[in-house]
């Protein structure tokens, strides 16, 4: 017999299986929310390029079609937002940080502990190098077979999946190396300089 009771009806109360996949205080929501602090900007691929900048100023650059040509990976994934909705097995296809900064190292741009992400639109993020090298985050460039929509970061995004979502920046243009952790738009807001959902590091102050 069908249930009286719909999904919907249950609201968030998961299951085992849902529960097990969910980081403490999260929600599963089938939807994709948008989450955006300015303006989606619209930059046209012709203008757009990708740059990795080093600690003395040495910068590497990508055209659209550079990128393009680097190799490509489709990555399956939870992510976590920090406003408490969480989305299971979402696909994407982008380049690894690996990737790129092997490419950026044969272009003479040397690695450093940490990263600050810059978008068009001014929003940046701060990340450890850890959290983005080792197959864990990517340049993204599709979502669900099909080119990254504008309000979901396209042409390009950031993709960080194991940190709360606001690490993965939107519309990225740019990464830069440094050699201490600076906090980006929202870190300097009050929230976490490293974001682990499994860890609760919402803020400033969680552990
Ligand atoms: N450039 C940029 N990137 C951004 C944001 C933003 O405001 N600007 N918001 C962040 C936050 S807080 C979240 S939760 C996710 C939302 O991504 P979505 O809109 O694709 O769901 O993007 C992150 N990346
Ligand atoms: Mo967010």
């Amino acid at each position: 017999m069908t249930s009286p009771i719909s999904r919907g009806f249950r609201g968030h109360r998961p299951d085992a299986g849902t529960a097990a996949k969910l980081p403490p205080g999260q929600y599963e929501t089938h939807d994709f929310p948008v989450l955006s602090a300015g303006p989606t900007p619209h930059t046209p691929l012709a203008r757009w390029d990708f740059t990795l900048g080093g600690m003395n100023g040495q910068a590497a650059k990508w055209s659209w079609a550079e990128f393009e040509a680097l190799p490509h990976e489709t990555i399956t994934r939870d992510i976590h937002c920090v406003t408490k909705w969480s989305k299971f097995d979402t696909v994407w296809n982008g380049v690894s940080i690996d990737t790129i900064i092997e490419a950026g190292a044969a272009k003479g741009i040397e690695a450093a502990p940490f990263i600050m992400a810059v978008c068009d639109g001014g929003y940046t993020t701060n990340l450890p190098l850890a959290d983005v090298t080792g197959g864990k985050a990517w340049l993204a460039a599709g979502f669900d077979g099909k080119p990254l929509p504008a309000e979901h970061g396209g042409p390009v995004r950031l993709l960080v999946p194991h940190l709360y979502f606001w690490k993965s920046a939107k519309w990225v243009r740019e990464i830069h190396f440094h050699d201490h952790d600076e906090p980006g738009f929202w870190e300097g807001l009050g929230y976490h300089m490293r974001g682990d959902p499994w860890k609760e590091q919402r803020y400033t102050g969680d552990a």
